[in-house]
């Protein structure tokens, strides 16, 4: 496994998250430093869905973390079985969300704890102690916030247009339902106000999907602001495409080019940008310290390599004055 940079040993590090391709980082940075992790992972993808509050980006995250992921998809568990949906499907139910039998049981139980007084923050916690998950894992808020994608055909709830729809719309802009009311937790407020913080990496997530709603959240865009220790984001993109998902598709909609030039231009809160070698010829167009390294994540090692660029990167920009390092 590779090794954390001496200087920011025991020293605490956020990372903001969203589902699939965050997740694969957020592993990484969890096999590297364990308890001195935080994951600040999106809530706006949440919905109800047959009766059940279903948190798809906190559930990547737990089950990566946790072991239990499907690898090949990207979100549920592994060894699912689909009898329920099936079941669902005879009788005429709603089968355009799948949900596995395993993973069912963490949807029952979320609900069951949430009707019970329990904050979502408080649930995740416990799940993730009992995955056996070193990381604290917390949902940006524990007050809902919708992402609402605002498309050529009308509104559209976030799972409907993600899944029901395939991102086949185009996205004119996203919002944010009640992020401007939405407060961040304590234990949000604590990790990123913690005067030791050694830094915030921002994950390979879809920004307009997934980082996003994130930073609508005030309260945490007003810590970000005071946040002295260097905020580091990768790119999603690896010569002008994601790994997984829409995010070029929705560039190219919202009339910005699909490179990581504009994912610089896009988080203009961040002190470096980690892209991938595809993109070396970027570099020099940025405004900003650079790190070129391999982003894609294949395998487990590829994991662990990259969350040690990112911690090296954070302390490279905290030691050399922030200067243009490649
Ligand atoms: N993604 C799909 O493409 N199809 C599904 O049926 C689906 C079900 C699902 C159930 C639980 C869960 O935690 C995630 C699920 N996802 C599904 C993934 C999810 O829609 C997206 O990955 C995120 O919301 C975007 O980050």
């Amino acid at each position: 496994m590779s090794v954390q940079p001496s200087s920011l040993r025991g020293r605490p590090v956020v990372a903001l998250c969203g589902g699939v391709g965050g997740a694969k980082l957020a592993l990484g940075l969890e096999r590297l430093i364990g308890a001195d992790l935080t994951v600040i992972v999106n809530t706006g993808d949440d919905f109800e869905h047959l009766g059940l509050h279903v948190s798809p980006d906190i559930d990547t995250v737990l089950y990566t973390l946790g072991g239990l992921s499907d690898i090949e998809r990207g979100w549920g568990r592994a060894d699912e079985t689909w009898n329920f949906m099936e079941s669902l499907g005879g009788l005429g139910g709603e089968t355009w969300f799948r949900l596995g039998d395993r993973d069912l049981a963490m949807h029952v139980e979320r609900t069951r704890a949430l009707r019970a007084g329990m904050s979502l923050t408080d649930f995740t916690t416990a799940m993730a102690r009992r995955l056996g998950i070193a990381s604290r894992i917390l949902p940006m808020s524990d007050d809902r916030v919708e992402t609402t994608v605002m498309t050529a055909d009308g509104p559209l709830p976030f799972q409907r247009y993600f899944v029901g729809l395939q991102c086949a719309p185009v996205v004119k802009r996203l919002e944010f339902k009640n992020a401007e009311h939405a407060a961040a937790s304590d234990q949000v407020l604590a990790a990123l106000n913690n005067p030791n913080l050694a830094a915030v990496i921002v994950c390979p997530s879809n920004p307009y999907l997934s980082v996003d709603p994130i930073l609508a959240v005030l309260d945490i865009w007003n810590a970000l602001e005071r946040v002295t220790a260097p905020i580091v984001a990768v790119s999603p993109l690896i010569g002008g495409q994601a790994v997984k998902g829409p995010t070029a598709k929705i560039m190219a909609e919202l009339g910005v080019p699909a490179d990581s030039v504009a994912i610089a231009r896009h988080y203009r809160f961040i002190d470096g940008l980690i892209i991938d070698e595809t993109d070396r010829g970027d570099a020099g167009k940025m405004d900003m310290p650079v790190h070129v390294t391999s982003t894609w994540m294949r395998s487990l090692e590829d994991r662990d390599r990259l969350a040690a660029d990112c911690l090296e990167f954070a302390e490279r920009l905290a030691t050399a004055d922030r200067r243009k390092v490649t």
